[in-house]
């Protein structure tokens, strides 16, 4: 099928957004054959049925790359407490925190986890997203880790929408090891790894390096494993303080550091060099009111690619809009709207390994977003409106 009078963001090329006006995009086997301008369309694609998009905006589908969108219970009570004045570090400190959200997920069956995060997925599929990931670490113990997983999985089966898994098993200590954090990674969170991953439920191996959370020298021996597994990694990484975290991502040759409120310069400069994707999670500086502004103009500097997500979880980013998440990093970090939808599409794709996405290009997956709008800048622009007309997925529209 061939759609054209249409506006494509291609997102790659010399011009912002790769804007071409007049375009059209021929798709063919669930692939995109072709994509330029209507006048330039090659002979052999003059036959195909055609769709008329009315002069609409076809943009490559939308990326979530970084999720907890599997999870048991909610914290509203602990958005009271915060409001309240105690800070999320200190809830975490006194046992709520991820630690409360363990125990709901640990009591949730499989089909009762499936059925809480399905709407929120599909809030994000009602904004033209066609991809997201989605992380364990509510578990926390090697069953639950894996049931969090096989969850995971089933969304992609249920839903016209591709997945990927990250492992999270060093996201937080669970009550029964407390003090206890060398041990916990040795007796759980490593041989949870092992099984998932035999299992086939792993796509890439991911950890928070964090004061409440694990150190440096504890996330270097999970990723260890994922090395010798063949796993690729991430990291939440200087969220609330400096560790050294998106260095070592780095050193590992991560697909990308998330969060990074509190990098450095010399992060940045240590991620170019790898190619790890800065991943920029507004939802969660937004919800614990930060006041540390993630280094976007070294990133600029240094080349980092950036990319932006919903970090959505029940702590801090109870959020399943990515065009407000967008919107948010505009206002909030100053992005600019290009920069946005690049971290929503192509840097989003590239941050999850999936090079066959995030750009409208010949050779890639025919998943696309059409909108009601003229111009890519105003998907970042308005606020809680959502103007997407139609989703293409595996080249069905
Ligand atoms: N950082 C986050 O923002 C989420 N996980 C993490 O390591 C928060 C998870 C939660 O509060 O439940
Ligand atoms: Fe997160």
């Amino acid at each position: 099928m061939l759609l054209h009078n249409a506006t494509l963001a291609c997102m790659e090329g010399d011009t912002p957004y790769g804007l071409i006006r007049d375009g059209a995009v021929a798709l063919a086997g669930g692939h995109i054959a072709w994509a330029g301008a209507m006048a330039e369309l090659p002979e052999v694609f003059s036959v195909l049925d055609r769709i008329d998009l009315g002069g609409r905006l076809v943009t490559p589908g939308l990326i979530d790359c970084h999720t907890h969108i599997v999870h048991g219970g909610n914290r509203a009570g602990e958005f009271e407490l915060r409001l309240e004045g105690a800070s999320y570090e200190e809830i975490a400190r006194a046992g709520g925190g991820i630690v409360s959200t363990v125990a709901h997920t640990r009591a949730a069956s499989e089909a009762e986890l499936l059925a809480s995060a399905l709407p929120r997925v599909d809030a994000l599929i009602a904004e033209g997203v066609t991809a997201i990931e989605i992380k364990s670490g509510y578990g926390l113990e090697v069953e639950s880790e894996l049931k969090m997983l096989r969850v995971a999985r089933r969304i992609g089966e249920e839903r016209a929408i591709r997945l990927r898994t990250s492992f999270l098993g060093a996201h937080a200590v669970p009550p029964e090891y407390a003090g206890n954090v060398d041990a916990y990674i040795g007796e759980v969170c490593l041989p949870a790894l092992k099984e998932a991953h035999s299992q086939g439920l792993v796509d890439a191996v991911d950890g928070f390096c964090e004061g409440i959370a694990f150190s440096p020298e504890q996330i270097r021996r999970v990723f260890e494993l994922a090395r010798q597994l063949g796993l690729p990694v991430k990291l939440h990484a200087e969220q609330l303080s400096n560790l050294g975290g998106a260095r070592l991502a780095a050193q590992f040759d991560a697909l990308s550091a998330d969060h990074l409120e509190y990098a450095n310069d010399g992060d940045a400069q240590a991620m170019a060099k790898a190619g790890t994707v800065a991943v920029i999670l507004p939802g969660a500086f937004y919800t614990l009111r930060e006041k540390q502004m993630p280094p976007l103009a070294a990133f600029r500097d240094h080349g980092v690619a950036m990319a932006v997500a919903t970090d959505c979880n029940p702590g801090s980013s109870p959020l399943t809009s990515l065009l407000l998440t967008m919107n948010m990093a505009c206002t909030l970090f100053r992005m600019t709207p290009q920069e946005a939808l690049a971290g929503a599409t192509i840097h989003a794709a590239r941050a999850l390994g999936m090079m066959d996405a995030g750009r409208i290009s010949a050779g890639m997956r025919a998943d696309l977003a059409i909108w009601d709008v003229e111009h890519p800048s105003e998907l970042s622009y308005r606020i809680g409106f959502n103007p997407l007309w139609k989703r293409v997925f595996g080249g069905i529209l």
